[in-house]
């Protein structure tokens, strides 16, 4: 693995102007289109994600996300994965697959943003474009505690705090990981951000701007290229939802 690059030793890394504009804008009316008037039918294995209803799970009550968008938009994978894989090769000198393109949507939320977190105790990544402009912190952007993929010792402080308490989030971060020391990655629709998910990480709470929509490419080991994905699949919504008018 290789220690130098931006990403390996930070956690992250921004590159702006990846995907054109006018790109950005169709994928984003592909997912209105998907959400508000015809859900993807299901022997696409796209389904779109909400945990607004999800009993016991506080967090993330206006976030929407299409999975396995990919099996709806065939040029996305011709188009990215080599350049995505070649990417992280790159920075990490590491061979992994690409699991899934997904879509996101958060509107604004002020009340319910999931803490910092890992995801998961696994190393992993994931490469974010934005998809609409996210110039300033009330459009919620994706914010990062550079460096902190290597605190172990901390990492497992919170882990064993959250088995002691119950947090039925295992991998929340709230104990001794603070805004102060955080870096919230604004920038333009077509911003990619290559990210380690070990990382303290998470949306930005004070949301109350324009919704904001990013594409989330899930990466995985190498070796585990064609492995069936449906993360939240049980929380798929079965009807499509109008919250709010086309822009
Ligand atoms: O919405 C965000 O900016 C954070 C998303 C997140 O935590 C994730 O994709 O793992
Ligand atoms: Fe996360």
């Amino acid at each position: 693995m290789k220690k130098d690059s931006q990403l390996a030793t930070a956690g992250y890394e921004v590159l702006p102007c990846f995907m054109p504009k006018d790109e950005c804008l169709r994928i984003i009316e592909d997912f209105d289109h998907y959400f508000q008037k015809k859900l993807p039918e299901d022997d696409t294995d796209s389904y779109i994600v909400s945990r607004r209803t999800t009993p016991n799970y506080p967090y993330d009550k206006n976030v929407f996300q299409l999975m396995n968008y990919h099996h709806l938009n065939g040029a996305l994978k011709d188009q990215y994965d080599d350049k995505i894989l070649s990417l992280f090769k790159e920075q990490l000198g590491l061979d992994l697959s690409i699991a899934s393109y997904t879509v996101q949507l958060d509107l604004a939320d002020t009340a319910s943003k999931r803490p910092f977190h890992t995801d998961g105790f696994q190393v992993n990544f994931k490469l974010f474009i934005y998809l609409s402009d996210v110039p300033q912190k009330e459009g919620g952007p994706y914010t990062v505690i550079p460096g902190s993929h290597k605190k172990y010792l901390l990492k497992w402080r919170n882990l064993l705090g959250n088995f002691l308490s119950g947090n039925p989030s295992p991998d929340d971060m709230t104990d001794g990981f603070s805004d102060d020391k955080s870096l919230s990655i604004t920038g333009d629709a077509g911003t990619a951000i290559l990210s380690c998910q070990a990382l303290a990480h998470k949306g930005w709470q004070e949301h109350s701007g324009d919704r904001r929509y990013m594409l989330v490419v899930y990466l995985r080991a190498g070796e585990r290229e064609g492995e069936h994905f449906n993360l939240g699949r049980e929380m798929a919504i079965n009807a499509p939802m109008q919250l709010y008018s086309a822009k």
